[in-house]
């Protein structure tokens, strides 16, 4: 993450990079409203430009806002306050988490309040039973992970930013991450949760309840809502057993028809022990390279694949990763490739994989797509976009999650270039939309995705979602120009 030292530089405002963008209905910030919050949340109130650069400007260093007011509360009651207090004022606002989202959804686009969820810290209670945990919505993820550890439990995610990104975070993006492929999606492991309306009311879904039928289901509307409908304040959520030994393979594979019979082979073989499957092509391999100094434990191959096993008897999974391999081999599909059973070494094989987001800044402007295909087109949108945008662009790889069929397809160049972005976009929306994909498959519409809507969703889909933002947030203060298209 020490990119992020990045921000010193100059990133363009986005109210100057979208002129036709104009500020919504909202109040500006008065020295009244400040007295309000300071009297309210005495020493959380921060208004020094310095002390807001960073939590104006997202994490890839291309959406940069003008806040001049960040909120810390402590409490959801004083969520509360906030939000009563912004709506009747109509002062808009941005949550925040831990500002790793990749859609610019985190940060405001002209002077929206930040309400930042970085004290909301608490670890509420753990069931090591059932394996449910409750906490506040700013736990970061690799702390729960680490707590949770220590009663042989694991967080139901993993993803690269878990050093800094939030549950609250987690949970409003809906993130999908490495262990989706196991653990399936935040919709399930999550049992409840609590959240802040516009007008301030709280709504208490801190269900811990494995199964509870009775009603809607309305904690599903806020995960994956992006900060829009209200904002998360509790969470609970299934933990499930901590895999006893976990063991990692590393292997090259000759094309991208390989690596889907490798994962067809290693669903049937590995069965319950899969925890992960990714993959990534040359190109990506020579980004962590160049960018990262990182080294590659096998030779060079066009594509390589990531497998991770885990499971509760280490000697039955390592025999049963060993078998599998020796299979592959022997069928002739792989022919280099390297397994870790040790902490150090399996870290840094994920390196490779986990650091791709940071090694891909260092190139200066990143156009970042996060798309779901069939698994017969996944590779071929990569090809055809690297045909397409030519010499303009510094390179463009492909990796991601390929055993949830998500593809991260990567885009650089040395700044912004109004010239290639009019190549790569609408052209992978429309790509994508051909072949019933999703323009968004773990990261949301944010800021930036939000106006390609209708190539995933029809407009009566539309059109609902628009009537619940009205119904839950009448006066549009929460999060403004995200998720929803401009109309
Ligand atoms: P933020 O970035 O602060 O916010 C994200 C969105 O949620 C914003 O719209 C914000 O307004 C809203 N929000 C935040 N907190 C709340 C709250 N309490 N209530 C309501 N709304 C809120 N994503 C994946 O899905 N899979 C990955 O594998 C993955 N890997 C990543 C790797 C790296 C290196 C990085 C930088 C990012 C990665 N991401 C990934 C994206 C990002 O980490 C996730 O979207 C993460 O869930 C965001 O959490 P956060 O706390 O940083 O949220
Ligand atoms: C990952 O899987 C993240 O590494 C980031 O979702 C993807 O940077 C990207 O394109
Ligand atoms: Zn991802």
């Amino acid at each position: 993450m020490s990119v992020f030292s990045n921000k010193t530089k100059q990133i363009e405002l986005t109210r100057n990079r979208y002129p036709d963008l104009k500020k919504g209905p909202y109040a500006d910030l008065t020295g009244q409203d400040v007295d309000y919050f300071s009297n309210l949340l005495p020493g959380r109130v921060l208004t020094d430009a310095s002390d807001l650069e960073g939590s104006n400007t997202d994490w890839l260093g291309t959406c940069r806002g003008s806040s001049q007011l960040l909120l810390r509360p402590k409490t959801t009651d004083e969520v509360s306050k906030i939000l009563e207090y912004c709506n009747g004022r109509k002062l808009a606002v941005v949550p925040q988490g831990g500002n790793t989202g990749l859609v610019g959804g985190s940060v405001p686009v002209f002077d929206e309040i930040i309400i930042s969820t970085q004290l909301m810290n608490q670890i509420i209670s753990l069931d090591d039973i059932s394996g449910t945990l409750e906490c506040q919505a700013g736990c970061v993820l690799a702390a729960l992970d680490s707590y949770v550890s220590d009663s042989n439990l694991t967080m139901p995610l993993d993803l690269g930013a878990k050093g800094s990104c939030h549950i609250g975070g987690n949970l409003s993006t809906n993130a999908g991450g490495v262990r989706l492929l196991r653990y399936g999606s935040l919709h399930g492991s999550v049992l409840g949760l609590e959240a802040v309306l516009a007008s301030g009311e709280i709504i208490d879904c801190k269900s811990t309840l494995r199964k509870d039928n009775t009603g809607y289901d309305l904690k599903q509307l806020f995960i994956g809502s992006e900060g829009t409908l209200g904002i998360i304040t509790a969470v609970s959520i299934l933990c499930p057993q901590k895999p006893k030994s976990v063991s990692v393979a590393f292997l090259g594979c000759e094309s991208f028809e390989t690596v889907l019979s490798i994962f067809k082979q290693a669903k049937h073989s590995l069965g319950e022990i899969l925890l992960a499957f990714e993959f990534m092509d040359s190109a990506s391999m020579d980004t962590v390279r160049d960018n990262l100094n990182l080294t590659s434990p096998v030779s060079e191959f066009p594509f390589y694949v990531l497998i991770e096993t885990g499971g509760s008897d280490g000697k039955h999974d390592e025999e049963k990763l060993t078998a599998f391999l020796e299979n592959q081999m022997s069928s002739g599909l792989i022919s280099d490739g390297t397994v870790a059973t040790e902490s150090t070494k399996i870290a840094n094989i994920w390196g490779l994989r986990e650091r791709m987001a940071e090694g891909l800044m260092v190139d200066g402007y990143n156009y970042k797509y996060d798309v779901s295909l069939p698994l017969s087109k996944f590779y071929q949108l990569v090809d055809d976009m690297r045909d397409r945008v030519g010499g303009l662009a510094t390179r463009v790889v492909g990796y991601g999650h390929v055993g949830d069929g998500n593809l991260h397809l990567n885009v650089t160049s040395p700044q912004y270039d109004e010239e290639l972005m009019s190549l790569i976009e609408p052209f992978i929306y429309d790509w994508v939309s051909k072949y019933k994909g999703s323009i968004s498959a773990e990261h949301g519409l944010g800021f930036k995705k939000r106006n390609f809507i209708y190539h995933s969703k029809s407009k009566s889909a539309v059109d609902l979602m628009k009537r619940m933002k009205l119904l839950m947030d009448p006066n549009g203060i929460l999060n403004p120009y995200k998720l929803l298209p401009d109309n």
